[in-house]
């Protein structure tokens, strides 16, 4: 079956992401497109899935009758009202990270999914699909003993003007908070956030870097590094210290170069390089349970608890240096 596929929000991802359904992956085909800026929807379009129709709002592309499955790519301000649509509907949605902007909005997201009675929707954390994490997933789980403490840094070569201090949590720390639970299969108790000096790239409106202390209930200390003008290169790292040994994220595949009296490798500076094969098989995955009218992967609870986290580490933000707590309710048997 192919699954007919609308797309809201055809910017940079939506764009990139219409482009895997249309030309790399099987089993769905572009039908709807709508973007707050017309001109970009037909773009893509023209470029991309010239039999697509392009819609005035993402409502009327929902409830249009020949999309059978919706890709939320829009600004992260705008998923919710999207994303409840979508489960009004019926239709599995695929969703890119933040579920929500705020807890109460992932919050909504959950209790409307949960009354539907079955999952309709797939958050885009896709570093769960990365070839690496998968592998040091493996290794986390049955070499190193448990693990105590996690390095990590998350790094941008530059990023807009309008990208301010809050959303080094919201915008780009979402991930590490995402795949960490994935990946030591523990929740945080407290956030603290310190900040060095800022790095001279930077503008008033954003301190860069950061650098974020999530403990988890089993006692583990994460530290992460979060500079998103870094200006060398899109890097992302991470190494876990076990009882028994030390694990590290493998380095993107890189050829390695003897040249002008130096050993060197290039480093990517765009996380669509960085993690295309993982956007491929997030993307197929969705697909092949929206066939089915359901959806796998990152769920909705997994948004809502990225969303909660998110808010503690910004109040940790403003509590400069203070930890602030974590807790999250009960989990719903839908997402158990
Ligand atoms: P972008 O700014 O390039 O594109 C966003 C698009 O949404 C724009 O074309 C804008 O006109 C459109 N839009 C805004 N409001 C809309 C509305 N109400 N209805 C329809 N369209 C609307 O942004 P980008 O980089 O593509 O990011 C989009 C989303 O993808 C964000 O939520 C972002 O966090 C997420 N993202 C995820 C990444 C990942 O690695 N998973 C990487 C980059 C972005
Ligand atoms: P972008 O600014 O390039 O694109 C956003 C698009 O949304 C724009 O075209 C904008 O016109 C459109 N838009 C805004 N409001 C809209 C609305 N109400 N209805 C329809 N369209 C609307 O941004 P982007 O980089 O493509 O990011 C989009 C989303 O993808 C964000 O949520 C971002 O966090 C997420 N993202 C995820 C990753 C990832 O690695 N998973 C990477 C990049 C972006
Ligand atoms: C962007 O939206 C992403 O999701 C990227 O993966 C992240 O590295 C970047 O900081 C965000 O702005």
């Amino acid at each position: 079956m192919t699954v007919r596929i609308g797309v809201i929000g055809t910017g940079a991802i939506g764009r990139d992401h219409a482009r895997r359904i249309e030309k790399v992956l099987s089993g769905g085909k572009i039908v709807g497109l709508s973007d707050v800026n017309r001109a970009s929807a037909e773009a893509v379009r023209a470029d991309i899935a010239p039999d697509a129709v392009v819609y005035g709002t993402g409502q009327e592309l929902i409830a249009a009758g020949d999309v059978d499955a919706v890709l939320v790519t829009s600004w992260g301000a705008t998923h919710e009202e999207y994303v409840l649509a979508a489960i009004a509907a019926g239709k599995p949605c695929f969703c890119e990270k933040p579920l929500a902007t705020t807890a109460e909005g992932a919050k909504r997201i959950v209790d409307a999914e949960v009354a539907h009675g079955m999952r309709l929707v797939q958050v885009g954390f896709m570093r769960r699909y990365d070839e690496g994490y998968v592998a040091l997933k493996k290794v986390v789980d049955s070499r190193i003993g448990a693990p105590i403490i996690v390095h990590a840094a998350h790094r941008n070569p530059t990023v807009p003007q309008a990208y301010v201090t809050p959303m080094a949590i919201h915008d780009t720390l979402i991930h590490e908070i995402d795949v960490f639970r994935w990946l030591l299969e523990d929740d945080y108790v407290s956030a603290r956030v310190t900040f060095p000096r800022s790095c001279a790239r930077t503008h008033a409106k954003l301190r860069d870097p950061q650098i974020v202390t999530l403990t988890t209930a089993k006692g583990t200390v994460i530290n992460t590094e979060i500079f998103v003008n870094c200006h060398y290169g899109y890097d992302i790292q991470c190494e876990v210290v076990g009882e028994d040994g030390i694990a590290r994220l493998p380095e993107p595949v890189a050829v390695q170069m003897r040249l002008n009296a130096s050993l060197q490798n290039d480093i990517l500076t765009d996380w669509k390089d960085r993690f295309v094969a993982s956007y491929d098989v997030e993307l197929q995955d969705f697909l092949r349970a929206a066939a089915k009218g359901t959806a796998t992967g990152p769920t909705s609870w997994d948004g809502y608890m990225a969303a909660v986290t998110s808010d503690a580490c910004v109040a940790a933000q403003e509590a400069e240096g203070e930890a602030v707590s974590i807790s999250y309710p009960d989990c719903p048997a839908l997402y158990r």
